[in-house]
């Protein structure tokens, strides 16, 4: 049976989603859409749903019987709420990253899906369904490099919008790298630094970038990434790994060598939705064939707590200058507590 999705927000990853559903993937159809914008909602269902209904809002979209599952890509201040509507009406949802903006928020949701008893919720986190990161993770458990020492990554963005502010460069940005690290080294988080090297004047007035988060985990890894989100020359993610027996590196996209004019030169991507285009359609296959088969296997909402708490202490050393403590409340049984 084709699974009937509703998608809450049709803005740049929300009508990327309806595509790769109603195009890419097999499965599933979009059968209702919404935005706090509605002619957007209208414009992009016609464009790749036509006959999919538009709700006047979130909430009344989940109500829909026809709709057996639900994709939030709202603001990440809105998710919490569509979230924990899905769950009281027991329907399954893909909600984009972050799970919710305060770690309170992503708690609530915990509680509520772990009061339910099974997983319901999948949170957007794409990169551990990227073929780079999964050839590095297999290569760390397989014990090529030996025990994992440090981690010196890079997460740098060509510009960012008028509305990105500094706090966002973690909230919105480093939390991939929350996530993805944690997935990877099978750890936990215990402590956050964050370092402001000299401020680009490409950056917007009211921005200070870049930035270089510090983290400690339990293990004793000690992970540096840099944030820069107005690099300029384009979406460039990188990650080497150092172990007791040597370094293992996040793979570069496969791109043409070029011969030409005296230089040797390879073509950078410049955007998030060219660079993971395949993982995200992994990801989304995952959850239309988890609610399919009624068990999830993505990002759990513990993962999306876990990277929101990490977060807050970052936001808090931002601020203070200080290594800000990580501590997460006791994992319930749902999430193999
Ligand atoms: P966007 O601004 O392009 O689109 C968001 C859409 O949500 C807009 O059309 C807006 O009108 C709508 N919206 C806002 N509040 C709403 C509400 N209460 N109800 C219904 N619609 C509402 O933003 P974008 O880039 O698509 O990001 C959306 C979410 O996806 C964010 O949480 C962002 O962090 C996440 N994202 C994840 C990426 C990833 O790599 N996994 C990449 C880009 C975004
Ligand atoms: C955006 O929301 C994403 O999630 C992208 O993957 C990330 O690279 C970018 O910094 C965020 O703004």
């Amino acid at each position: 049976m084709t699974l009937k999705i509703g998608v809450i927000g049709t803005g740049a990853i929300g009508e990327d989603h309806i595509r790769r559903c109603m195009q890419a993937l097999s499965g599933a159809e979009i059968v209702a859409v919404t935005d706090v914008n509605l002619d957007r909602a209208r414009e992009v269902a016609e464009k790749y749903a036509p006959r999919a209904k538009v709700p006047a809002d979130g909430e009344a979209l989940i109500a829909l019987p026809e709709v057996e599952a639900v994709i939030v890509t709202s603001w990440g201040g809105t998710h919490a709420r569509y979230v924990l509507e899905a769950i009281r009406h027991r329907k399954y949802v893909f909600c984009e990253k972050p799970l919710a903006t305060t770690a309170e928020d992503c708690l609530k949701i915990v509680e509520a899906e772990a009061a339910h008893g099974k997983r319901l919720v999948q949170v957007g986190f794409m990169r551990p369904y990227d073929s780079g990161y999964r050839a590095l993770k297999a290569l760390i458990d397989k014990g090529e490099i030996g025990e994992v020492l440090m981690i010196h990554a890079a997460h740098r963005n060509q510009r960012v919008g008028a509305n990105y502010k500094t706090d966002m460069g973690i909230t919105d940005t480093l939390v991939h790298e929350l996530d993805v690290f944690r997935w990877m080294l099978g750890d936990d988080y215990v402590s956050a630094q964050v370092i402001f090297p000299r401020r680009s004047g490409k950056a917007m007035e009211h921005m200070r970038d870049p930035q270089i988060v510090l983290l400690e985990t339990k293990k004793g890894i000690r992970i540096d990434v840099e944030i820069f989100v107005n690099c300029q020359y384009g979406y460039d993610i990188k990650c080497a790994v150092v172990g007791e027996l040597g370094e293992a590196s996040l793979p570069m996209p496969p791109a043409v060598e070029l011969r030409k004019s005296a230089a040797l030169s390879t073509e950078i991507m410049t955007d998030w939705k060219e660079r993971f285009i395949a993982a995200y359609d992994v990801e989304v296959q995952d959850f239309i064939n988890g609610v399919r088969a009624g068990a999830l296997n993505g990002a759990t909402s513990w993962d999306g707590y876990c990277a929101s708490v990490a977060a807050d202490a970052c936001v808090r050393a931002q601020e203070t200058g200080q290594i800000e403590k990580i501590e997460m409340t006791p994992r319930p049984a749902l999430y193999g507590g």
